[in-house]
């Protein structure tokens, strides 16, 4: 989606005193919170940083001309890349994909250039089982301090070796309450054909799956290969009202009423609500998926202590926050929790409460069983 245009429109909106919307509502409540941030800063970075930084066995080391940020698409506030770069003098090209499976290909087809990159925690565990990150010097990232303790042990990835969370999120339906008369509670609705060419899925192989085996009362994690080929059928049935297959587009698509009924994620359909109050998200009672997408670092990483440096600011208290509050996903970093708009913080369809969060499941890495699912979605988009 084009930021700019967003917020170009939002502003033209405060601007005529019009209905708040949800990034009006952010950006005044964040320029309130300004002068209390800065003084939370400086405690937090202890003094400041300079652009060259201390080096983990002493000495200091320099910091690279550029780094490459390969990250999922809207996922990032206007202000975080130029703030770096203003600060640390360190140009950050930036490059988007919107899918795991994407992001595994690029890394698999060799040498990416590319300096962080940022997995969802099950594909964490894949590219782990490949061999093709490499450890954080977590020296570098003092930072991560300000995590929640469960951020900093999560079983993909105990004591943040190889990752720095990002951000965090659910998986639902996002929709247009205007013109879906429905009650949306059950992936039934993306089956529905009163909406037929006004739905989309996502293009991603196990979350689409997911959708599929959850309908059917199976788990998402399935390894059996009868009730994978039952949810491939399904999803063959569904082809005919979809849309299209799309893991970015949406957001644009439910906004301006392309789309009515979209599978998506939390903050995907929010940023979408910014423009058009009537869609609204929901997660299905058949239950749905939670993840965490962190940071990593590739084992060709060209600027690792750069990119570490990069991390340990994006774990700054109001940097992190920047972040939630305009992408609208929850952060996994706990001092922030100050700078992120009360709207956001108190939302539980975007920090769910236990007991939704015990609902939900994440997805597992399956090995060599993952290969059922591939060939599954092959022949689903061949169909
Ligand atoms: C942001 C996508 C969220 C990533 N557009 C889901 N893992």
């Amino acid at each position: 989606m084009k930021k700019m245009d967003k917020e170009l429109r939002v502003m033209a909106l405060d601007g005529l005193a019009g209905p708040m919307t949800r990034r009006g509502f952010i950006k005044r409540a964040g320029a309130a919170g300004l002068l209390v941030g800065a003084s939370g800063f400086i405690a937090a970075c202890g003094g400041g940083e300079t652009t060259t930084t201390a080096a983990a066995g002493g000495g200091t080391q320099e910091l690279a001309k550029e780094i490459y940020f390969y990250n999922w698409s809207d996922y990032i506030a206007e202000d975080t890349i130029p703030n770096f770069q203003e600060e640390f003098g360190v140009k950050v090209v930036y490059d988007n994909y919107s899918s795991n499976d994407t992001l595994l290909a690029k890394l698999q087809s060799g040498a990416t250039g590319y300096d962080i990159i940022v997995p969802t925690d099950y594909m964490i565990t894949t590219m782990l089982g490949l061999d093709i990150l490499q450890e954080i010097d977590l020296d570098n990232v003092p930072n991560v301090a300000n995590l929640y303790q469960r951020f900093r042990e999560a079983p993909f990835d105990p004591g943040n070796k190889y990752s720095i969370p990002w951000q965090w999120g659910t998986t639902g339906i996002g929709y247009n309450s205007a013109k879906v008369t429905d009650w949306v509670d059950s992936w039934d609705m993306l089956w529905n054909e009163a909406y037929s060419g006004k739905i989309t899925m996502m293009s991603e192989i196990r979350d689409v799956f997911a959708v599929a085996l959850f309908r059917l009362g199976y788990s998402p994690n399935t390894r059996d290969a009868a009730q994978i080929e039952e949810a491939k059928q399904m999803l063959i049935e569904q082809k005919s009202l979809l849309k299209h297959y799309t893991s970015d587009t949406y957001i644009d698509e439910l906004a301006s009423e392309d789309a009515w009924i979209s599978h998506g994620w939390s903050g995907d359909v929010f940023q979408a609500q910014l423009e058009n109050e009537a869609v609204m998200y929901s997660v299905p009672n058949e239950g749905s998926l939670t993840w965490v997408d962190s940071m990593c670092i590739p084992k060709d990483a060209p600027s690792k202590h750069t990119a570490e440096v990069f991390m340990n600011y994006i774990h700054r208290p109001e940097v992190a926050a920047g972040i939630s509050n305009y992408v609208y996903y929850a952060s996994p970093n706990e001092a922030a929790e100050e700078f992120i708009s009360s709207e956001i913080l108190e939302d539980p369809q975007i920090y769910p409460p236990q007991e939704t969060m015990d609902k939900l499941v994440f997805l597992e890495e399956l090995g060599e069983d993952t290969e059922l699912y591939n060939t599954a979605y092959q022949e689903l988009r061949a169909s």
